[in-house]
């Protein structure tokens, strides 16, 4: 399946019903006074989080929402009824935005949450509002209002936790692939992976925790360059990254520079998520490169290094470990 993460879409509210235009009719009541109703409100637009919506695939299919109008008033000052609001179900984690002018209209991130985006039109007056001393029998109303109309955005950041980054071939795909049921592609070059892939990872307590392999972050990523720019945006809510770096790379040391410089020219706090380092592959190093290696690159990250092999499943219940000690933090 595809994974979309933003959608457009229209909402229009409800039209307010109009005010009439009505007398008392009453036998032996020879003038009866005016007993034109107000028209009731348009119904409104309510967005809805859903924990059950992982998506807005929905919304390709549907884009054009419509609540109820209010009725017109009755006879006898009898309000008419209020159209019925129109509740649309969206993932936890949309953010509501106003198309054209980028407004943000709101964010729905626990389940059940909701947020009402286009108001209904205010119903019109009926001949009964218009009554004075010089005007016993009006003959005026006033009409519904419209309701408000909107061209919203609609963007869902991944839920993930704990995002795996790193450069291109780290084995980040491969990594998501044997902790969860995932199964992305896998290959042996770069930009395998061109969309987020998300797993579901069983902690021993029972619950899932989701992890997402955030592909294509190169240097220049923060720039706009690759794929990148699109993908860190998603980071933006994990709790945890996992940086991969590749030990059958060229430059481990320089992979690891490109990647954390990245995140600082990013912005946005993403250099102070708290981030585990993990070197992959280490099935492919020898004794003495590998304790080079691992010198080098605790020493230029200050961090303390996690060695694992993806394919040969080595290593991974002690990342795990350091996973949930890190988000039970
Ligand atoms: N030897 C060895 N190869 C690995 C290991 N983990 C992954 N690979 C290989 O590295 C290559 C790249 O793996 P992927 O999981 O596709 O890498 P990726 O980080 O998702 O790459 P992109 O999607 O292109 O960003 C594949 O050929 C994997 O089989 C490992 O632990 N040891
Ligand atoms: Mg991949």
């Amino acid at each position: 399946m595809q994974f979309i993460d933003q959608a457009r879409i229209t909402v229009k509210a409800g039209r307010g019903g109009d005010g009439i235009i009505a007398f008392r009719r009453e036998k032996y009541v020879p003038a009866g006074g005016p007993a034109g109703g107000d028209g009731g409100k348009g119904g409104q637009i309510v967005l809805q989080a859903d924990a059950n919506l992982q998506t807005l695939l929905d919304f390709k299919f549907k884009r054009l929402f419509l609540a109820d109008d209010g009725l017109r008033g009755g006879p006898n000052k009898c309000t008419g009824a209020s159209g019925k609001d129109l509740v649309i179900k969206v993932p936890c984690g949309t953010e509501v935005r106003h198309i054209n002018t980028d407004i943000i209209f709101g964010d729905l991130i626990e389940d059940g949450q909701t947020l009402v985006v286009a108001f209904g039109g205010s119903g019109g007056l009926g001949n009964a509002h218009f009554l004075s001393n010089r005007n016993r029998a009006p003959e005026k109303c006033t009409e519904g209002k419209e309701g408000e109309e909107w061209n919203l955005q609609l963007e869902l950041k991944l839920l993930a936790e704990v995002g795996i980054i790193g450069l291109p071939n780290a084995g980040k795909s491969t990594l998501i692939s044997v902790l969860s049921s995932a199964r992305p592609k896998i290959a042996d070059y770069p930009f395998t992976t061109l969309i987020p892939n998300l797993g579901v990872v069983r902690r021993p307590s029972g619950d899932g925790t989701v992890f997402a392999d955030i592909p294509g972050l190169i240097a220049g990523a923060s720039q706009g360059i690759g794929l990148g720019h699109d993908f860190l945006r998603h980071i933006q809510r994990t709790r945890l990254l996992i940086h991969l770096v590749d030990a059958a790379s060229d430059d481990p040391l320089r992979d690891l520079y490109v990647i954390e410089q990245e995140l600082e020219a990013y912005g946005h706090g993403l250099v102070d998520r708290p981030r585990l380092l993990v070197l992959n592959k280490k099935e492919l190093l020898n004794q003495d490169c590998e304790n080079q290696l691992v010198e080098n690159l605790e020493k230029a990250s200050g961090k303390k290094l996690t060695l694992i092999s993806a394919v040969m499943g080595k290593g991974l219940d002690a990342l795990l470990e350091d996973v949930w000690k890190n988000l039970d933090k």
